[in-house]
Protein backbone atom coordinates (compact mmCIF):
# COMPACT_ATOMS: atom_id res chain seq x y z
CA UNK A 1 0.00 0.00 0.00
CA UNK A 2 0.85 3.67 -0.48
CA UNK A 3 2.85 5.45 2.36
CA UNK A 4 1.24 8.64 1.59
CA UNK A 5 -2.76 9.13 2.88
CA UNK A 6 -4.69 11.35 0.92
CA UNK A 7 -7.33 13.28 1.60
CA UNK A 8 -10.34 15.00 -0.38
CA UNK A 9 -9.09 17.94 -1.71
CA UNK A 10 -11.03 21.10 -0.52
CA UNK A 11 -11.61 21.37 -4.31
CA UNK A 12 -14.20 18.90 -4.14
CA UNK A 13 -16.64 21.08 -2.08
CA UNK A 14 -17.05 23.41 -4.42
CA UNK A 15 -19.77 23.85 -7.18
CA UNK A 16 -19.17 24.16 -10.85
CA UNK A 17 -17.50 22.14 -13.02
CA UNK A 18 -14.23 19.92 -11.44
CA UNK A 19 -12.57 17.34 -13.27
CA UNK A 20 -10.44 14.70 -12.04
CA UNK A 21 -7.55 13.57 -14.10
CA UNK A 22 -4.24 12.51 -15.11
CA UNK A 23 -2.33 14.20 -17.59
CA UNK A 24 -0.33 11.46 -18.93
CA UNK A 25 -4.04 9.66 -18.83
CA UNK A 26 -5.02 8.38 -22.98
CA UNK A 27 -8.98 8.77 -21.66
CA UNK A 28 -8.57 12.42 -19.44
CA UNK A 29 -6.60 13.15 -23.10
CA UNK A 30 -9.83 12.71 -24.77
CA UNK A 31 -12.05 14.85 -22.25
CA UNK A 32 -9.56 17.45 -21.38
CA UNK A 33 -9.53 18.25 -25.37
CA UNK A 34 -13.07 17.99 -26.02
CA UNK A 35 -13.80 20.64 -22.53
CA UNK A 36 -11.38 22.96 -24.38
CA UNK A 37 -13.01 22.46 -27.83
CA UNK A 38 -16.06 23.35 -26.40
CA UNK A 39 -14.72 26.29 -24.07
CA UNK A 40 -16.19 25.05 -21.38
CA UNK A 41 -14.69 26.50 -17.52
CA UNK A 42 -13.56 23.63 -15.69
CA UNK A 43 -11.26 23.23 -12.34
CA UNK A 44 -8.36 20.43 -13.28
CA UNK A 45 -7.53 18.54 -10.47
CA UNK A 46 -4.76 16.06 -10.72
CA UNK A 47 -4.76 12.70 -9.27
CA UNK A 48 -1.57 11.34 -8.03
CA UNK A 49 -1.45 7.78 -9.85
CA UNK A 50 2.10 7.52 -8.82
CA UNK A 51 0.75 7.34 -4.87
CA UNK A 52 -1.83 5.54 -5.66
CA UNK A 53 -4.63 8.57 -4.50
CA UNK A 54 -7.31 6.89 -7.14
CA UNK A 55 -7.45 3.98 -4.40
CA UNK A 56 -7.47 6.37 -1.50
CA UNK A 57 -10.70 6.50 0.27
CA UNK A 58 -12.05 9.92 -0.58
CA UNK A 59 -11.59 9.01 -3.99
CA UNK A 60 -13.08 5.48 -4.04
CA UNK A 61 -16.18 7.61 -2.53
CA UNK A 62 -16.45 9.59 -5.89
CA UNK A 63 -15.75 6.26 -8.22
CA UNK A 64 -15.75 2.94 -6.75
CA UNK A 65 -14.02 1.61 -9.79
CA UNK A 66 -11.18 3.50 -9.20
CA UNK A 67 -10.61 5.32 -12.70
CA UNK A 68 -9.69 8.54 -14.07
CA UNK A 69 -11.49 10.51 -15.60
CA UNK A 70 -14.46 11.26 -13.29
CA UNK A 71 -16.26 14.92 -13.87
CA UNK A 72 -18.17 16.37 -10.85
CA UNK A 73 -21.15 18.99 -11.12
CA UNK A 74 -21.74 19.95 -7.94
CA UNK A 75 -23.40 16.61 -6.58
CA UNK A 76 -23.56 14.78 -9.64
CA UNK A 77 -20.36 12.64 -10.60
CA UNK A 78 -20.06 11.52 -14.23
CA UNK A 79 -17.77 8.76 -14.07
CA UNK A 80 -15.70 7.23 -17.29
CA UNK A 81 -14.69 9.22 -20.39
CA UNK A 82 -17.35 8.63 -22.94
CA UNK A 83 -20.42 9.45 -20.47
CA UNK A 84 -18.57 12.55 -19.72
CA UNK A 85 -18.02 13.38 -23.18
CA UNK A 86 -21.78 12.58 -23.84
CA UNK A 87 -23.15 14.60 -20.70
CA UNK A 88 -20.73 17.81 -21.96
CA UNK A 89 -22.72 17.58 -25.27
CA UNK A 90 -26.48 17.25 -23.52
CA UNK A 91 -25.77 19.96 -20.99
CA UNK A 92 -24.06 21.96 -23.27
CA UNK A 93 -26.39 22.87 -26.09
CA UNK A 94 -25.37 26.63 -26.33
CA UNK A 95 -21.13 25.35 -26.91
CA UNK A 96 -20.02 24.09 -29.97
CA UNK A 97 -21.29 20.51 -30.93
CA UNK A 98 -18.61 17.75 -31.33
CA UNK A 99 -20.97 15.39 -32.33
CA UNK A 100 -20.50 13.75 -35.40
CA UNK A 101 -23.12 15.36 -38.07
CA UNK A 102 -25.66 12.61 -39.22
CA UNK A 103 -24.53 12.42 -42.29
CA UNK A 104 -21.06 11.19 -41.28
CA UNK A 105 -19.93 7.93 -43.36
CA UNK A 106 -20.69 4.55 -41.43
CA UNK A 107 -16.93 3.96 -42.14
CA UNK A 108 -15.79 7.43 -39.86
CA UNK A 109 -18.86 6.20 -37.01
CA UNK A 110 -17.21 2.59 -37.07
CA UNK A 111 -13.55 4.17 -36.41
CA UNK A 112 -14.97 5.69 -33.16
CA UNK A 113 -16.35 2.57 -32.33
CA UNK A 114 -13.38 0.56 -32.59
CA UNK A 115 -11.21 2.48 -30.74
CA UNK A 116 -13.38 2.72 -28.02
CA UNK A 117 -12.76 -1.26 -27.45
CA UNK A 118 -9.55 -1.06 -28.21
CA UNK A 119 -7.63 -2.15 -24.92
CA UNK A 120 -5.17 1.02 -24.57
CA UNK A 121 -3.84 0.35 -21.10
CA UNK A 122 -2.73 -3.47 -22.41
CA UNK A 123 -1.13 -1.67 -25.38
CA UNK A 124 0.69 0.76 -23.63
CA UNK A 125 1.99 -1.77 -20.95
CA UNK A 126 2.76 -4.76 -23.57
CA UNK A 127 4.82 -1.95 -25.51
CA UNK A 128 7.25 -1.60 -22.00
CA UNK A 129 7.21 -4.87 -21.68
CA UNK A 130 7.62 -5.95 -25.55
CA UNK A 131 10.51 -3.14 -26.33
CA UNK A 132 11.44 -5.01 -29.32
CA UNK A 133 8.19 -4.28 -31.18
CA UNK A 134 8.92 -0.25 -30.48
CA UNK A 135 11.28 2.49 -31.65
CA UNK A 136 11.85 5.77 -29.90
CA UNK A 137 9.67 6.37 -26.97
CA UNK A 138 9.17 9.60 -25.78
CA UNK A 139 9.07 11.34 -22.50
CA UNK A 140 8.14 10.53 -20.14
CA UNK A 141 7.58 6.92 -21.48
CA UNK A 142 11.71 6.49 -21.23
CA UNK A 143 13.92 3.43 -19.72
CA UNK A 144 13.61 4.28 -15.85
CA UNK A 145 10.13 5.38 -15.88
CA UNK A 146 8.99 2.46 -17.72
CA UNK A 147 10.95 0.03 -15.17
CA UNK A 148 8.93 2.34 -12.47
CA UNK A 149 5.51 1.45 -14.34
CA UNK A 150 6.19 -2.12 -14.98
CA UNK A 151 7.03 -2.33 -11.08
CA UNK A 152 3.91 -0.98 -9.97
CA UNK A 153 1.90 -2.99 -12.34
CA UNK A 154 3.71 -6.31 -10.88
CA UNK A 155 2.63 -5.02 -7.46
CA UNK A 156 -0.60 -3.81 -8.26
CA UNK A 157 -3.14 -6.96 -7.44
CA UNK A 158 -0.78 -7.01 -4.15
CA UNK A 159 -1.46 -3.68 -3.48
CA UNK A 160 -5.60 -3.75 -4.44
CA UNK A 161 -6.10 -6.77 -1.85
CA UNK A 162 -4.69 -4.77 0.54
CA UNK A 163 -6.84 -2.24 0.14
CA UNK A 164 -9.57 -4.10 0.13
CA UNK A 165 -8.89 -5.21 3.45
CA UNK A 166 -8.32 -1.73 4.41
CA UNK A 167 -11.26 -0.01 2.81
CA UNK A 168 -14.24 -2.42 3.67
CA UNK A 169 -17.22 -0.57 1.84
CA UNK A 170 -15.06 -0.95 -1.28
CA UNK A 171 -13.42 -4.15 -0.55
CA UNK A 172 -16.05 -6.66 -3.97
CA UNK A 173 -14.63 -4.22 -5.96
CA UNK A 174 -10.96 -4.32 -5.31
CA UNK A 175 -10.54 -7.96 -5.21
CA UNK A 176 -12.89 -8.02 -8.92
CA UNK A 177 -9.82 -5.59 -9.85
CA UNK A 178 -7.36 -7.44 -8.33
CA UNK A 179 -8.28 -10.49 -10.19
CA UNK A 180 -9.08 -9.10 -12.97
CA UNK A 181 -5.63 -7.56 -13.34
CA UNK A 182 -4.07 -10.75 -12.08
CA UNK A 183 -5.92 -12.22 -15.11
CA UNK A 184 -4.74 -9.23 -17.40
CA UNK A 185 -1.05 -9.77 -16.53
CA UNK A 186 -0.92 -13.13 -17.92
CA UNK A 187 -2.36 -12.14 -20.92
CA UNK A 188 0.20 -9.04 -21.54
CA UNK A 189 3.57 -11.52 -20.70
CA UNK A 190 2.25 -13.20 -23.83
CA UNK A 191 4.29 -11.85 -26.99
CA UNK A 192 1.92 -13.63 -29.27
CA UNK A 193 -1.20 -12.10 -28.10
CA UNK A 194 0.69 -8.47 -27.89
CA UNK A 195 2.04 -9.21 -31.86
CA UNK A 196 -2.11 -10.15 -32.48
CA UNK A 197 -2.98 -6.44 -30.85
CA UNK A 198 -0.43 -4.82 -33.56
CA UNK A 199 -2.15 -6.76 -36.29
CA UNK A 200 -5.30 -5.26 -35.26
CA UNK A 201 -3.62 -1.89 -35.19
CA UNK A 202 -2.38 -2.49 -38.60
CA UNK A 203 -5.54 -3.75 -39.87
CA UNK A 204 -7.70 -0.55 -38.24
CA UNK A 205 -5.05 2.38 -39.36
CA UNK A 206 -4.61 0.53 -42.93
CA UNK A 207 -8.66 1.39 -43.04
CA UNK A 208 -8.16 4.99 -41.33
CA UNK A 209 -5.62 5.76 -44.44
CA UNK A 210 -7.67 4.05 -47.02
CA UNK A 211 -10.23 6.64 -45.96
CA UNK A 212 -8.17 9.24 -45.40
CA UNK A 213 -6.97 9.13 -49.32
CA UNK A 214 -10.77 10.01 -50.05
CA UNK A 215 -10.47 13.13 -48.56
CA UNK A 216 -8.41 16.66 -48.56
CA UNK A 217 -6.44 15.78 -45.18
CA UNK A 218 -5.38 19.18 -45.31
CA UNK A 219 -8.21 20.49 -45.33
CA UNK A 220 -11.06 18.72 -43.64
CA UNK A 221 -11.54 16.58 -40.64
CA UNK A 222 -12.72 12.73 -40.72
CA UNK A 223 -16.49 14.19 -40.63
CA UNK A 224 -15.96 16.13 -43.90
CA UNK A 225 -15.56 19.30 -43.86
CA UNK A 226 -12.68 21.87 -42.68
CA UNK A 227 -15.29 23.11 -39.50
CA UNK A 228 -16.58 19.86 -38.60
CA UNK A 229 -13.80 18.94 -35.74
CA UNK A 230 -15.60 16.10 -33.73
CA UNK A 231 -15.21 13.38 -31.23
CA UNK A 232 -13.96 10.99 -33.90
CA UNK A 233 -10.77 13.01 -34.36
CA UNK A 234 -10.42 13.52 -30.70
CA UNK A 235 -10.55 9.79 -30.48
CA UNK A 236 -8.01 9.18 -33.47
CA UNK A 237 -6.08 12.04 -32.56
CA UNK A 238 -5.72 10.74 -29.50
CA UNK A 239 -4.97 7.06 -30.39
CA UNK A 240 -2.30 8.25 -32.49
CA UNK A 241 -0.41 10.06 -30.01
CA UNK A 242 -0.74 7.40 -27.79
CA UNK A 243 1.27 5.35 -30.56
CA UNK A 244 3.81 7.85 -31.10
CA UNK A 245 4.47 8.32 -27.16
CA UNK A 246 5.10 4.42 -26.79
CA UNK A 247 7.20 4.77 -30.36
CA UNK A 248 5.31 2.90 -32.47
CA UNK A 249 4.95 5.57 -35.46
CA UNK A 250 7.65 3.78 -37.37
CA UNK A 251 6.01 0.53 -37.30
CA UNK A 252 2.52 2.27 -38.08
CA UNK A 253 3.08 5.20 -40.28
CA UNK A 254 6.91 5.65 -40.74
CA UNK A 255 9.34 6.09 -43.99
CA UNK A 256 6.17 6.83 -46.27
CA UNK A 257 4.07 3.65 -45.03
CA UNK A 258 0.39 5.30 -44.57
CA UNK A 259 1.60 9.04 -45.30
CA UNK A 260 -2.11 10.25 -44.94
CA UNK A 261 -2.10 9.09 -41.15
CA UNK A 262 1.20 10.94 -40.73
CA UNK A 263 -0.88 13.94 -42.55
CA UNK A 264 -3.59 13.86 -40.73
CA UNK A 265 -1.34 13.69 -37.13
CA UNK A 266 0.74 16.07 -38.04
CA UNK A 267 -2.66 18.37 -38.41
CA UNK A 268 -4.11 16.80 -35.16
CA UNK A 269 -1.52 17.92 -33.43
CA UNK A 270 -1.15 21.40 -34.48
CA UNK A 271 -4.64 22.01 -33.03
CA UNK A 272 -4.84 24.79 -30.47
CA UNK A 273 -6.87 22.27 -28.25
CA UNK A 274 -4.45 19.55 -28.54
CA UNK A 275 -1.29 21.69 -27.81
CA UNK A 276 -3.37 22.79 -24.54
CA UNK A 277 -3.71 19.80 -22.75
CA UNK A 278 -0.67 18.38 -23.39
CA UNK A 279 1.49 17.76 -20.23
CA UNK A 280 4.44 20.78 -19.86
CA UNK A 281 7.92 19.94 -20.56
CA UNK A 282 8.57 20.92 -16.95
CA UNK A 283 6.16 18.29 -15.80
CA UNK A 284 7.42 15.67 -17.76
CA UNK A 285 10.63 16.24 -16.71
CA UNK A 286 9.22 16.26 -13.23
CA UNK A 287 7.21 13.12 -13.80
CA UNK A 288 10.90 11.39 -15.22
CA UNK A 289 12.44 12.22 -12.40
CA UNK A 290 9.82 11.12 -9.40
CA UNK A 291 9.91 8.12 -11.46
CA UNK A 292 13.32 6.88 -11.83
CA UNK A 293 14.91 4.39 -9.61
CA UNK A 294 18.50 6.17 -7.63
CA UNK A 295 20.55 3.85 -9.38
CA UNK A 296 19.96 6.16 -12.54
CA UNK A 297 19.28 9.82 -11.27
CA UNK A 298 22.90 10.93 -11.30
CA UNK A 299 22.92 10.23 -15.61
CA UNK A 300 19.46 11.72 -15.42
CA UNK A 301 21.00 14.48 -13.65
CA UNK A 302 23.14 15.89 -16.61
CA UNK A 303 20.66 15.15 -19.00
CA UNK A 304 17.81 17.00 -17.24
CA UNK A 305 20.16 20.20 -16.46
CA UNK A 306 20.56 20.73 -20.34
CA UNK A 307 16.80 20.04 -20.87
CA UNK A 308 15.83 22.23 -18.01
CA UNK A 309 18.02 25.13 -19.51
CA UNK A 310 16.26 24.60 -22.97
CA UNK A 311 13.15 24.65 -21.97
CA UNK A 312 13.49 27.57 -19.86
CA UNK A 313 15.12 29.46 -23.02
CA UNK A 314 12.38 28.16 -25.04
CA UNK A 315 9.78 29.98 -22.49
N1 LIG B 1 -13.65 3.06 -19.63
C1 LIG B 1 -12.98 4.04 -18.82
C2 LIG B 1 -11.55 3.60 -18.66
C3 LIG B 1 -10.79 4.57 -17.82
C4 LIG B 1 -9.41 4.03 -17.43
O1 LIG B 1 -9.06 2.85 -17.61
N2 LIG B 1 -8.64 4.94 -16.85
C5 LIG B 1 -7.32 4.60 -16.41
C6 LIG B 1 -6.45 5.82 -16.53
S1 LIG B 1 -5.89 5.95 -18.19
C7 LIG B 1 -7.40 4.27 -14.96
O2 LIG B 1 -8.08 4.95 -14.22
N3 LIG B 1 -6.68 3.23 -14.55
C8 LIG B 1 -6.61 2.86 -13.20
C9 LIG B 1 -7.20 1.51 -12.94
O3 LIG B 1 -7.91 0.97 -13.81
O4 LIG B 1 -6.96 1.01 -11.85
C10 LIG B 1 -13.08 5.42 -19.51
O5 LIG B 1 -13.34 5.46 -20.71
O6 LIG B 1 -12.96 6.44 -18.82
Amino acid sequence: MSEKRFKRPSVANGDGLILYCNQYSYYCHKVLQALHEKGIRFTKYEIDVTNDEHFSEWFLELNPRAELPVLQNGLLIVPGSNRILDYLEENYPKNKSLRMPIETDKLVVGFRQTIERLPIGVITIGSFLHSQHTSSPKFPFVLPVRQTILARDETLAHRLRAYATAYPAFAEVLLKKADFHDRKRAIIASEEYFCKLLTALDEFLTSVEQYLATIDVDRCWLAGTADTFTMVDISIGTLLHRLYVLGLEDRFWGEGKRPQVARYFAKSCQRESFQCVLPSKVSILRTVWINTPPVYKAGLAAVSSVLISSTLLKR
